[in-house]
């Protein structure tokens, strides 16, 4: 297995903290390239600051999106993807142990993304809506059902329970759908109290607003 440092391209107030949280549950050292979110700044922005639309950075992600990785030579973006990635090569409890559990991280996976993540990022950036909060009743129920003994696949904490928690991080504000869902608070919290999850949120709190 290669083990040369990865590379994360981000902030810690971003996408980047799903992989940054797993390379601290893995115990994976990593180089944070500091690359800040374009709308984030204000003109005129300073030469040395890197950004989402700098041309450096595009050449690494022509979307012009952070979080990427580069992992010796292999550059991926799409922070789910990367985690997903990042866990089946470091194996373990967080990775799956077999194809039938691969198909089930990558389905939550997908799932945050497509049915939660444009109403939970609502949430976060216009508060809890009407609209929003309608929108994530059905998908928390779900969550709520998959969630009989605390985590999303097999008996154990995996790198599925990182990606949907944070996703359901941004509707974190939106208090009545975690009162509705008991399981679901009651595994989100126990996501956030991981070590791993308090050491990249200690390291958010200290990046710049
Ligand atoms: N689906 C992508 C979304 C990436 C994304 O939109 N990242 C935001 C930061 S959290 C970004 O780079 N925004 C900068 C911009 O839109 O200019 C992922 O999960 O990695």
């Amino acid at each position: 297995m290669n083990l040369a440092m990865i590379t994360i391209y981000g902030v810690h107030r971003s996408r980047a903290s799903r992989n940054i949280w797993l390379a601290h549950e893995l115990g994976i050292p990593f180089k944070l390239v500091p690359v800040i979110q374009h709308y984030r700044l204000k003109e005129p922005i300073p030469a040395d600051v890197v950004h989402t639309k700098s041309p450096s950075f595009l050449k690494v992600n022509p979307n012009g999106h952070i979080p990427t990785l580069e992992d010796d030579g292999l550059v991926l973006h799409e922070s789910l993807a990367i985690n997903l990635y990042l866990a089946k090569k470091h194996g373990g409890p967080l990775a799956p142990s077999n194809v039938g559990e691969d198909g089930l991280m990558g389905m939550w996976s997908l799932w945050a993304a497509t049915e939660v993540e444009a109403h939970s990022l609502s949430i976060a950036q216009n508060g809890p809506t009407a609209s929003a909060i309608d929108a994530l009743r059905a998908p928390f129920a779900v969550l709520q059902e998959a969630l009989p003994n605390g985590f999303l696949v097999g008996d154990r904490f995996t790198v599925a329970d990182i990606n949907v928690a944070e996703v359901v991080r941004y509707a974190d504000g939106a208090t009545e759908l975690f009162r509705g869902a008991p399981r679901v608070k009651a595994w989100f919290e126990a996501c956030r109290a991981r070590p791993a999850y308090r050491k990249m949120w200690d390291a958010r709190e200290k990046e710049p607003a």
